[in-house]
């Protein structure tokens, strides 16, 4: 069974989206192993966004993910790394569908609700960043 990394953004705690965004995660079968709370800062974000630390939507990036919590899930399933990335959606906005999460809940490309682990090496490798092991 497949483990992923999965971050509820801080715009999912300001607009009360938490519980619906969580609840699709559970219907559709995966499993919540772990879950906490965090405040991230800007030496984590340039780690764990290296592959777009040079943009220039970089600082706009660590501005909205540390202008609050964010949920930090280890998230458990039949495929699950994948599926995660079809229950979230395209990362553009204009090309997330409805039905997924940020199709249905976001109009960002920035500031987008969802974050979700792309590969069984980036699942290995975030659930070690943010949960320490
Ligand atoms: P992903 O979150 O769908 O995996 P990545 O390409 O890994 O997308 O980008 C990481 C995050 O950077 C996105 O979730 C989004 O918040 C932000 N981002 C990516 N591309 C853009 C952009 O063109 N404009 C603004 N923010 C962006
Ligand atoms: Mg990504």
């Amino acid at each position: 069974m497949e483990k992923t990394y999965i971050m509820l953004k801080p715009d999912a705690f300001k607009r009360g989206l938490v519980g619906k965004i969580v609840s699709r995660i559970e219907a559709k079968g995966y499993r919540i192993l772990e879950a906490k709370t965090l405040q991230l800062d800007e030496g984590i974000l340039k780690e764990h966004y290296a592959h777009v630390a040079d943009k220039p939507f970089f600082p706009e990036i660590v501005e909205y993910m540390t202008s609050g919590p964010v949920l930090a899930m280890i998230v458990q399933g039949n495929n699950c790394i994948d599926g995660m990335r079809m229950l979230m959606g395209a990362t553009k906005t204009e090309e997330a569908l409805a039905g997924t999460i940020r199709g249905d809940f976001a109009n960002s490309t920035g500031e987008n609700l969802i974050h979700g682990a792309d590969s069984a090496e980036a699942a290995e490798i975030e659930i070690a960043r943010f949960f320490g092991r």
